[in-house]
């Protein structure tokens, strides 16, 4: 392992599922994503030694980073697909900091790259050539909570399962929940839109998001951090942050709705037969459970098989060709566990679930939920992954899988099939023992050919980010493309806000 690599490892959290996976997965510094995949840069100015003495006088230590070692952490991303070229990390700790470092660099015509825990998985977070980073994570302050509406105000950096940890003793929960959780920020999941494992049950966060603060390119900070329901003033602002991935501005501080604590949890794993089952039961699980379904999710075996062989995770259950995981959270334990048992008696009964089990335990549900979330690392362990991040009409949801394994045979390791059946949207992870341009020419534009086909969307919950824009026409309109571009133009007119992502070049 090279010494930049094993400074790399030593850096990330090795307690959590993502930490684990960092310091296992991989032994070679993956490409630089420009050779990769063939960029030219843009004509942004070169970072100078000025530049660097002018963020040196005006932050403390520890927040402005140029050593080798010390960037390349902040230069590749989670999956190792992408590798940018960054020469400088700022790390500012206020909202002020932020629109000082976008107006100097807007000025001088610096990219800048925003990132938070960097756990993206389309390339959107690290740079691709020399943007500087400006990272997140410092600030990371809770600065409000509103008991009794649920109104959290806290600062883009906090982390979401921190946030998770600080609500729940107040008996309230984030409305979002994703594998990530222990990395990512606050502000990432907004930026990202991030979808999660409770959509179905809390809805996307255009919808709990009350408010943002953000940072345009000039440094100019947007103030529209209301925590109101209601708010009917003119164009809704706070909705061009959710979702733009860092190229209309930087997210500093986030309002966000909390819900009430559940007080009955349970969750039930099992076993199917065929795809036409699982739809089957997630009609039937829609009408059982009615309002405290909270998550139905689905995992194909060869996702499951390769989980738990790669990361030694067990499963409660035998050997099936499909698994279906459905959650509650309700306020009446006695009715939610009858409800439930009635639902996995009737379809034991009807024979759509061959197996399962069911439970309350919060440590039995906490590892059925690892094993869940411990999918989308599972495959690093077999070399390389491409994923995919899709939304398909539930009747055809499952078909591209097939395609892929019929299309790709032996050439590849495995396809897994898994996702939120609930919100239409699969994952799609192929596993090589090593990147591979003839698998890549494969893949795409295969994959999203065959989704816009099926009136599907090409980004689902991740993003286009750095790996889609070249695709994002089989999901917009011509016409909806050429208002992002204006939108863009008029925020970010000299365009250095995370360039090279989202939007195609003309
Ligand atoms: P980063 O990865 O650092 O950045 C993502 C994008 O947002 C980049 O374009 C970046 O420039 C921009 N950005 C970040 N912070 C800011 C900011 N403050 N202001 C402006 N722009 C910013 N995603 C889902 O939607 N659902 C899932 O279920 C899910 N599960 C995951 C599970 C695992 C194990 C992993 C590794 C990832 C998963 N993801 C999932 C993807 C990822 O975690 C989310 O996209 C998350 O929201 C990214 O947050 P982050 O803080 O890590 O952002
Ligand atoms: C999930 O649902 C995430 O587990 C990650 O969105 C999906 O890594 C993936 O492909
Ligand atoms: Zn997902």
């Amino acid at each position: 392992m090279s010494k930049s690599l094993s400074m790399l490892f030593t850096l990330v959290n090795k307690s959590n599922i993502l930490g684990q996976i960092r310091y296992y997965a991989s032994s070679a510094l993956p490409q630089l994503s420009s050779e990769k995949y063939g960029i030219k840069r843009k004509h942004f100015s070169p970072l100078q030694q000025e530049d660097i003495n002018y963020f040196k006088s005006i932050f403390k230590e520890g927040q402005v980073l140029t050593e080798e070692s010390e960037v390349l952490p902040f230069n590749i991303d989670w999956i190792k697909n992408c590798r940018g070229q960054s020469k400088l990390i700022l790390k500012p700790k206020s909202t002020e900091e932020v629109s000082k470092i976008l107006a100097y660099c807007n000025e001088k015509r610096l990219a800048v790259c925003p990132q938070g825990g960097n756990t993206g998985l389309v390339g959107g977070s690290v740079p691709v050539f020399d943007e500087i980073v400006v990272n997140l994570a410092l600030m990371n302050k809770i600065n409000t909570l509103d008991e009794l509406s649920g109104a959290l105000v806290c600062e883009a950096g906090c982390i979401l399962e921190t946030l998770d940890d600080y609500v729940r003793e107040r008996g309230l929960i984030m409305p979002i929940d994703l594998g990530a959780k222990g990395s990512c920020h606050i502000g990432g999941n907004v930026s990202t839109n991030a979808g999660g494992l409770r959509l179905l049950r809390y809805g996307n966060l255009h919808g709990c998001v009350m408010g943002v603060e953000a940072v345009k390119a000039d440094g100019t900070i947007i103030d529209c951090l209301r925590t109101l329901k209601k708010d009917n003033t003119g164009y809704h602002l706070k909705h061009l942050f959710i979702g733009s991935e860092g190229t209309l501005g930087v997210v500093t501080k986030v309002a966000i709705s909390c819900p009430s604590l559940p007080k009955a949890v349970s969750l039930g794993f099992f076993g199917l037969k065929s795809f036409e089952n699982v739809l089957q039961l997630y009609k039937s699980a829609k009408s059982s459970l009615g309002e405290i379904l909270s998550a139905f999710e689905m995992a194909d075996n060869c996702a499951i098989k390769s989980t738990v062989e790669n990361l030694k995770i067990p499963n409660p259950i035998s050997d099936y060709p499909f698994y279906v995981l459905v959650e509650t959270h309700g306020s009446d334990e006695n009715h939610d566990n009858e409800k439930l048992t009635r639902f996995l008696s009737k379809e034991m009964e009807s024979g759509l679930i061959i197996d399962g089990t069911i439970t309350s335990e919060p440590a039995k549900m906490k590892n059925i939920w690892h094993l869940r979330e411990s999918i989308a690392g599972a495959g690093l362990l077999d070399g390389y992954v491409f994923k995919y991040d899709v939304s398909i009409p539930l009747t055809n949801y499952y078909d591209i899988v097939l395609s892929l394994r019929k299309k790709l045979g032996d050439k590849v390791r495995n396809v897994y099939g898994y996702g939120h059946i609930g919100d239409g949207n699969i994952h799609i992870n192929v596993t090589v023992p090593q990147y591979s341009k003839e698998i890549y020419s494969l893949l795409e534009p295969y994959i999203f050919e065959q989704v816009a086909k099926l009136n599907g969307s090409i980004s689902a919950e991740h993003g286009v980010g750095f790996r889609k824009p070249q695709f994002i026409h089989y999901s917009k309109d011509a016409s909806a493309l050429q208002l992002m571009r204006e939108l863009k133009r008029t925020m970010d007119p000299n365009g250095i806000l995370n360039p090279y992502k989202v939007l195609p070049d003309v």
